[in-house]
């Protein structure tokens, strides 16, 4: 018989958790490390509708706990796992404790939600009895063996635990109603005997799964007890079955017992105090009334609330001078480590970051761009190219400048679908691959032959330029290196059939840019190519990377060092990037709405050779 046996739990004693809430099973992992347990108290988290781990900390290490979606399936796994610990709210409540009082491996369950239909407890009750398992609760936070095992909250913060040396058992067995109350008494016990062996709330309904007379006469059987508290409240009768036990004879160990509520005589009507059970429903379920009943059947009854601390004490004390309490081995708890986020709060820890950023901000009340809010972005009309401004050089550029980036996104968006980037991503929105996958797979062939020979440029024309080569001098050494000048040559434009987006890109910068030195410089490196090749003309990567020499040096917006920078890092392949992500995502949607079926190259097309 679990009750008739007295101990219920034990430093092994591991539990299911129903429903994954962090802070309560928390509290139990770090009890459990306070009282230097071998092995987690919560074996399985059972949470519906989801499964795999919770990551949890056991002391220092962090542990994964197995999350189970039903009751059946986690009691399977942990076989050992003989406590339920239901947080299920009251709705489901008694449905998942009947599911888990029948499951042949539990044989303790405590339910925590209040207001639980009490024909649903009854039932519950009956089970557990015929079934000889304990329910606890519902309504209460549970209980806790001193150095053992912990239900959920029960004793609140680790400070208190630590406070009522609730990391070693003493020799009191403590059963209240009242959870609230409970850590209360855990704290006066603690102040002025050895401490608690174990505590036990029943929870404030009026039909609890154990009564108190169940747990004192579970007490009474545990060794370890040497002496009884009980903490009643009025309302209910359960007071009475304590004074049965009494007087019968059952009890051979002291009990101090008090029952709270003797205030409700001082009003003229009936009182429902905080729990469902406790109201006076007439003179015998009166606080007076028990008190005196448990005193004339020989319980230690203090006179006021206030005495009952006093009572505890000489009842512990003559016990002591008796030689009954054998001295408690006191430990020294290991120190539980603080939360990070915690400490980091309260100023006690510092700890590094592992990201720096300094382009964008998203924290307040509305995201920035280098420090500009977006609401000011739109109220001003600004564009794309003062984002990209903003986001890649960190400043806000002069209208022409920014009006030229958008151009450059404007004239590189699309060429076609027989580039490189454009054909992989058809053949890849064909092989029936999504836009990302589309997307990247056309991005990933821009290079240095491809749209991607913009920084190159600038970092050619810009090294020639400044050390003053001709562009006879700077073509031969390019020759000579073995290197192709980056920015010159086009697979179909011609010196007799130039690309209208270069010289769309030079009207507009002869225009508008203070100074064109390094465009005109490739311009004669054009004319010097084309006397060899009439395919060497000046590309639209040349043009691009030439011109934002120009923007760079000419607005004053940047230092040399910053220039330097800028051509060293390789930022303006961004711009081809970007510009031609339009036109991919367009080629994407394009095929998709023609359905067209998976490519296959023709063999025709195709020299086979040895
Ligand atoms: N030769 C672009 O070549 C291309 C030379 C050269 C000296 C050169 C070639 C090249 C530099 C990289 C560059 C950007 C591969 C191009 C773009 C975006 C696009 C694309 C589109 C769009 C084309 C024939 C003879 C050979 C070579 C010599 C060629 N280029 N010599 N410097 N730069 N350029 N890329 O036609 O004596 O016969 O052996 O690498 O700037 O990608 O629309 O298609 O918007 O999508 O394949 O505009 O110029 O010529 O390789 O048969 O060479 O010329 O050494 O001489 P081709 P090849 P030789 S814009």
């Amino acid at each position: 018989d679990t009750m008739a046996t007295g101990q219920i739990f034990s430093k092994t004693t591991q539990a299911l958790f129903y429903n994954y809430k962090q802070l309560p099973i928390q509290r139990m992992l770090d009890f459990d490390f306070l009282c230097g347990r071998e092995t987690p108290s919560v074996a399985g988290i059972i949470n519906p509708g989801s499964e795999g781990f919770q990551k949890l900390f056991f002391g220092q290490e962090e542990i994964a706990i197995p999350v189970h979606s039903a009751i059946e399936a986690a009691c399977a796994a942990h076989p050992t796992a003989d406590v339920f610990i239901n947080f299920a709210s009251f709705r489901s409540a008694a449905a998942s404790s009947m599911a888990a009082l029948k499951q042949p491996t539990i044989r303790v369950v405590a339910i925590i939600a209040e207001g639980v239909p009490e024909s649903d407890t009854k039932q519950l009750i009956a089970y557990a009895r015929a079934n000889n398992k304990v329910v606890i609760g519902p309504a209460t936070v549970g209980g806790i063996q001193a150095g053992a095992f912990k239900i959920g909250d029960t004793a609140g913060t680790i400070d208190n635990i630590i406070h009522c040396k609730l990391y070693r058992p003493g020799s009191v067995g403590f059963v209240s109603k009242s959870g609230g109350m409970s850590n209360e008494l855990y704290n006066s016990i603690a102040r002025v005997t050895d401490g608690i062996y174990e505590g036990i709330a029943i929870g404030g309904d009026v039909f609890p799964g154990s009564t108190l007379s169940d747990h004192v006469l579970r007490f009474n059987n545990i060794p370890q007890v040497k002496m009884i508290v009980v903490l009643g409240e009025l309302g209910g009768r359960d007071e009475y079955s304590l004074v049965e036990a009494l007087k019968q004879g059952k009890i051979n160990k002291p009990v101090v017992a008090w029952v709270s509520g003797t205030c409700a005589t001082l009003f003229k009507s009936e009182v429902q105090f905080g729990h469902a059970g406790a109201k006076s429903g007439g003179e015998m379920e009166s606080a007076q009334a028990k008190n005196e009943a448990l005193r004339e059947a020989g319980a230690v009854v203090p006179t006021s609330y206030e005495a009952f601390e006093g009572a505890i004490k000489e009842t512990f004390d003559k016990l002591a001078e008796g030689g009954k309490i054998t001295a408690v081995k006191e430990i020294t708890p290991p120190q539980i480590p603080e939360d990070l986020n915690s400490a980091i709060k309260s100023g006690k820890v510092r700890a590094p970051t592992h990201i720096i950023s300094t382009i964008s901000d998203d924290r307040g009340e509305e995201p920035t761009y280098a420090g500009v809010p977006m609401s000011s972005i739109v109220e001003q009309g600004l564009g794309v190219g003062d984002v990209i401004s903003l986001l890649w050089f960190k400043r806000s550029l002069p209208r022409y400048c920014t009006r030229f980036i958008e151009i450059c996104i404007m004239l590189c968006a699309d060429h076609g679908p027989c580039v490189s980037g454009a054909h992989n991503t058809i053949v890849t929105a064909r092989a029936g691959k999504d836009l990302v996958s589309s997307l990247v797979s056309g991005l990933l062939t821009i290079g240095p032959r491809f749209g991607g020979a913009i920084d190159d440029a600038a970092r050619y024309f810009k090294d020639a330029y400044d050390r003053g080569l001709t562009p006879y001098e700077f073509v031969e050494s390019m020759k000579k290196k073995g290197i192709r000048v980056p920015g010159i040559g086009h697979r179909i434009k011609r010196g007799d059939n130039r690309d209208k987006r270069v010289e769309l890109l030079q009207e507009f910068s002869r225009a508008n840019f203070p100074s064109v030195k390094y465009m005109e410089y490739a311009v004669e490196v054009e004319t010097y190519t084309l006397s060899k090749a009439n395919n060497l003309v000046l590309n639209v990567d040349g043009a691009i990377g030439s011109l934002f020499l120009d923007l760079l040096a000419g607005s004053g917006m940047f230092t040399k060092q910053e220039i330097d920078e800028i051509v060293g890092i390789g930022y303006l392949n961004g711009l081809f990037v970007l510009a031609r992500s339009i036109g991919l995502i367009g080629h994407t949607f394009d095929q998709k709405r023609l359905k067209q079926p998976l490519y296959r190259h023709p063999w025709e097309d195709v020299l086979y050779t040895k």
